[in-house]
């Protein structure tokens, strides 16, 4: 008789009280995220069958074009977020500034805010790659009853109290740390319950698989170029292989369960990289460090960076560690 494995709703209920300051709140938390990701890997696994996977018109931020369901992602994270009474505020790659969230009684008691990337990856929704959701915990620093503040959300990394991803893949997996280490639950949508699938998920110390796109490698800092090329010589202790498939959160995913490294290195087109500090390389380097890998923007700690605006970029090298420490003695050299 095959274990029955522990699903989402036991696990939480069992771990609670490894959160002494927290009243329940966090799990409540992680509950409205795991509704809302059940309702987006829904609209995801469709989205070739209805007409919401072609461009909304509008842009974000990022000046690209948003997916509509970027937009479907967006508005039921922050629906469900709303619903469930526990943030004062939601920051998201989707929306210019951060959204206040009052609370039932519009008087701002609500203690965490919230940042996420609804959709990462979405340029692949068309082409039916996997996508996924990240998301990263605080708790406010601003006063309790008053409305919430940048300040809120410009927070380091270190202070996250909870960061996880969706990844809507072959199966759909939910993956979140709360600061004592990783579980990946996967969903069963016939009975939309998730299951601990993946209990204390570890970051193998040393990898073979090397992620980042090639086609800027001219625009690399020399540093990366070397190491690229490191990768490819041939020798017996290097059989590294390049696997990149655009969406940060399966190339993470994978790279954690086999080992390897994933980069995203500034380059003269884009001199702080691509990804944003906030709401993709903190949640993933919290991940990361918590699952025993390490993440850096090539000289400092991710999570160490004290950030100055909601969507700011850093350069991103995350995964095994030794292969961490590898680039960043590359890029010393220069
Ligand atoms: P490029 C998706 O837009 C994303 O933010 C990450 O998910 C992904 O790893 C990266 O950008 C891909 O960027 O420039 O290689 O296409």
């Amino acid at each position: 008789m095959a274990k029955q494995l522990q699903t989402l709703g036991e696990f939480i209920i069992e771990n609670q009280q490894a959160f002494p300051y927290s009243s329940g709140e966090l799990s409540r938390l992680i509950n409205s995220i795991r509704l809302a990701a059940k309702v987006v890997n829904h609209e995801v696994n469709k989205a070739g069958l209805v007409d919401i996977t072609g461009p909304a018109g509008a842009t974000n931020v990022q000046g690209e074009d948003q997916q509509k369901l970027d937009v479907y992602a967006h508005e039921k994270f922050i629906q469900t977020l709303t619903n469930r009474e526990i943030v004062c505020g939601i920051a998201s790659e989707e929306n210019d500034d951060f959204i206040t969230i009052k609370g039932s009684h519009g008087d701002h008691q609500n203690k965490y805010v919230v940042l996420m990337d609804p959709l990462d990856g979405s340029s692949n929704i068309d082409v039916n790659v996997s996508v996924g959701t990240i998301f990263s915990v605080y708790r406010r620093v601003t006063p309790l009853g008053t409305p919430v503040q940048l300040e809120d959300f410009l927070q380091p990394g270190h202070q996250q109290v909870a960061a996880g991803y969706i990844v809507y893949g072959t199966s759909t997996m939910l993956v979140y740390t709360t600061g004592c280490g990783v579980n990946g639950f996967t969903l069963n949508p016939a009975l939309g319950s998730w299951y601990l699938s993946h209990p204390n998920m570890r970051y193998p110390e040393d990898g073979r698989i090397y992620s980042v796109n090639e086609g800027n490698y001219i625009h690399f800092p020399q540093g990366i170029k070397d190491y690229i090329k490191y990768c490819q010589e041939e020798e017996e202790d290097r059989p590294y292989t390049s696997r990149y498939i655009g969406s940060l959160v399966s190339d993470f995913h994978r790279n954690m369960i086999k080992g390897g490294i994933y980069m995203y290195p500034p380059s003269s087109k884009a001199p702080n990289g691509k990804l944003r500090l906030l709401y993709e390389c903190n949640p993933m380097a919290f991940i990361a460090e918590q699952a025993g890998g390490k993440a850096s923007d090539g000289k400092r700690r991710v999570m160490d960076i004290e950030p100055t605006e909601l969507h700011q970029r850093v350069p991103f090298y995350c995964g095994s560690k030794n292969m961490v420490d590898k680039v960043e003695e590359f890029l010393a050299r220069y």
